[in-house]
């Protein structure tokens, strides 16, 4: 496809991007705004580049004409909260809006993948305004916490950045510390409770 074919088509998901971001600076907006503490830390989102989508087209053998059906995360948000349990409310909270329709939830933190990867993911649709017609994007809302981003960030890189296949002695490594972060999270959340209850926030 051609780069200004390809250009066209994500223009949507760009837009979905910022729409969506938009949503959730509003939420941590409100939260300061009443003076109370916002459980979101930071949120971004990203188009995923060309490049990359054609990386993925190719490790799951995807035609060009099947790409928008079958990649999910060509717009995708990640949103990094404070604790667990605030991942559930950031993402009820969203879910009450009614122009998001979800259509599809990971619970890779009731479920984690087999190489220690936790996250909440959340496939949405969003209304997108065009000049001339309104379409519906899908993006990939990717909800975690600090600690849960802290194992992900470090793990992508060395997957990613690395020409060598990683060995099953990095892969248990990487599944030790999976394990310790989880028990750290959850000792945070108890120090939490401890120390301000359990406030609806
Ligand atoms: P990037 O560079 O972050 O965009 P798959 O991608 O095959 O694992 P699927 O069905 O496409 O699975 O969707 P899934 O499981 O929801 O994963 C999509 C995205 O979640 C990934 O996108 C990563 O961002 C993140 N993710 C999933 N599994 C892992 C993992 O084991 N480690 C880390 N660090 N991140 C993960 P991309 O396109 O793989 O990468």
């Amino acid at each position: 496809m051609e780069l200004q074919l390809w250009r066209e088509m994500l223009t949507p998901y760009e837009l979905a991007v910022d729409e969506l971001v938009l949503k959730f600076r509003h939420i941590i907006r409100e939260y300061r705004n009443v003076g109370r503490y916002s459980p979101i830390e930071q949120v971004d989102g990203r188009v995923k580049s060309i490049s990359s989508i054609l990386d993925k087209m190719q490790r799951k053998k995807i035609n060009v004409n099947d790409v928008e059906k079958e990649l999910e995360d060509i717009a995708g948000i990640r949103v990094i909260c404070h604790y667990i349990k605030d991942i559930y409310r950031m993402s009820d909270l969203l879910l009450r809006q009614d122009d998001i329709h979800l259509l599809k939830i990971k619970d890779y933190i009731k479920n984690p993948k087999e190489n220690g990867y936790r996250s909440l993911h959340l496939v949405v649709e969003v209304p997108v305004y065009l000049a001339n017609e309104k379409v519906m994007v899908p993006v990939e809302i990717q909800i975690r916490t600090i600690a849960m981003d802290f194992w992900a960030t470090l793990e992508h890189h060395l997957r990613y950045k690395n020409d060598k296949e990683i060995s099953d002695d990095i892969r248990n490594r990487l599944s030790d510390c999976a394990k310790s972060i989880t028990d750290i999270d959850y000792e945070m959340e108890d120090i939490h409770n401890e120390v301000f209850g359990h406030h609806k926030i």
